[in-house]
């Protein structure tokens, strides 16, 4: 990957991302700026942004999220390439809980299985069977998107320097070990005040979840990072985003794994 921003412009856009993302403020693609901006260079604002996330007051890294990892992602955003995001710990929220939706720009929820590591894995070409081997548990989680950028439109390295729109997340159900059941073939319904809105199995994830958190290591391997013991990981939206307002009441629910829910107030 080939980098073409200065330091200093890394750093300069880092800011203005994190300003968009505290004051939920949109702001135009960076790659109107900077056209010639590639996946490196995005992925570099991302880092900065990561460093400026952590060096706040109480912040703890918690883990990454694939995202784009599922055919119904990439049609809805038209981005074909997966990507990560970072997860800190001011992004969770707990089960049950009000999300305050005046804090956003205009967010969407997404349904994800998520894996805790019982042991760090690292390199660039892990299988199926290696993320498994090293996952303690897996739970159901929601991810809040949060796109800063109008009209949730945005190219593939405006993303990444946007943490591939991740806002918050709420984990919950019932935490299972990935070899007492088949997390290929979880089916999972997404709803809102009660009406079906998106339904898919886990499989729609790059054919098996836990490729996706292959995929997140891969990409991490680039960027000279890795998953130590007890990360947290999100495998990446099963069926498309669903906008959210304020009244809104979500729940996820997975076979299996049970369901998580939230209201948006
Ligand atoms: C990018 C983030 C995608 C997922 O699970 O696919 C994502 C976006 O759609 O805004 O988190
Ligand atoms: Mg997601």
């Amino acid at each position: 990957m080939k980098n073409t921003l200065s330091q200093a412009d890394i750093t300069r856009l880092a800011k203005q991302v994190e300003a968009a993302q505290i004051n939920a403020e949109l702001i135009t693609k960076l790659t109107e700026e900077f056209p010639e901006m590639t996946m490196a260079d995005g992925y570099s604002i991302q880092l900065a942004l990561r460093q400026r996330r952590l060096a706040r007051e109480g912040v703890r890294s918690v883990g990454w999220k694939a995202g784009l990892t599922s055919k119904a992602k990439m049609l809805q955003m038209g981005v074909y390439e997966p990507s990560v995001g970072f997860l800190t710990s001011d992004m969770a929220r707990p089960e049950n809980s009000e999300i305050r939706t005046d804090t956003l720009c205009h967010p969407r929820v997404e349904c994800e299985v998520a894996f805790v590591l019982k042991q760090a894995l690292e390199g660039p070409d892990l299988s199926i069977d290696d993320v498994l081997a090293a996952t303690g548990f897996v739970l159901p989680a929601v991810e809040i998107i949060d796109s800063r950028y109008a009209n949730f439109k945005f190219d593939l390295p405006s993303v990444l320097a946007d943490n591939s729109s991740s806002a918050l997340f709420v984990a919950g159900g019932r935490a299972r070990r990935p070899s007492d059941i088949d997390l290929r073939t979880l089916g999972v319904v997404l709803e809102k005040n009660g009406e079906i809105m998106g339904m898919g199995a886990s499989a729609a994830v790059l054919g098996h979840p836990a490729a996706a958190v292959a995929r997140v290591v891969k990409i991490l391997h680039s960027l000279g990072e890795s998953l130590p013991e007890g990360s947290f990981v999100m495998s990446g939206a099963i069926t498309e985003a669903i906008p959210v307002v304020a009244g809104d009441h979500v729940s996820a629910r997975f076979q299996e794994l049970g369901s998580v829910s939230m209201r948006f107030v």
